[in-house]
């Protein structure tokens, strides 16, 4: 392990030097967005990639970081987000810190409480152990995010997949809105 200086675009999300890269497209979201209509129709015209994830791991360490890059779009009324997860390990918290663009963080504690982080330059939102987290970019230009968190964090999709988040983030009058979740299955 040695001291490493990692360039971050913080327009782009290109990390360098990296260690991994992923990239989500829209057809992998079937069932996340409400408007299961609007979905069908966004993905007969084209697949977007919607956001993607690069990260810088030192061998050994305990801790990493890397970026996410959410693209700006929109499923019906609901802005582009990402799947959305607990952490595997309940006691491991994350650090998201904007870097560009503008978005919504939207956390759920393990008992159904929700809040919200605006995600914008300057601000550090601390996801606290054991809180759901999903980003989301209500924007029209790329939202960058560096994330850093513990290698063991872990990710836990499985809730969320089965049944969705109490709230929903969706445009009103032009407007970012968190609306209770029609749809929730909890
Ligand atoms: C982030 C997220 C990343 C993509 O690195 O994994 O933003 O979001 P989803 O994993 O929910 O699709 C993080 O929170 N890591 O723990
Ligand atoms: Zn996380």
């Amino acid at each position: 392990m040695l001291p490493t200086g990692v360039k971050i675009d913080s327009i782009t999300g290109a990390v360098a030097p990296s260690t991994g890269h992923y990239k989500k497209r829209l057809s992998e979201f079937r069932g996340v967005y409400r408007d299961a209509a609007a979905f069908d129709a966004a993905l007969a015209r084209s697949d977007p990639v919607t956001y993607e994830v690069i990260e810088f791991k030192a061998d050994g360490s305990d801790i990493f970081f890397g970026t996410t890059t959410m693209y700006p779009g929109r499923v019906g009324d609901e802005y582009f987000m990402t799947r959305g997860h607990f952490h595997a390990r309940r006691d491991r918290a994350e650090v998201y810190y904007t870097q560009s663009g503008e978005g919504l963080l939207l956390l759920e504690s393990r008992d159904g409480e929700t809040k919200t982080v605006e995600m914008k330059p300057g601000i550090a939102a601390y996801i606290p152990p054991d809180w759901a987290h999903r980003s989301i970019n209500t924007g029209t230009e790329p939202l960058v995010f560096v994330w850093m968190t513990n290698i063991d964090a872990g990710h836990d999709y499985g809730a969320i997949v089965e049944k969705g988040m109490r709230s929903l983030v969706v445009e009103r009058d032009g407007e970012p809105a968190v609306v209770a979740n029609p749809g929730y299955a909890g």
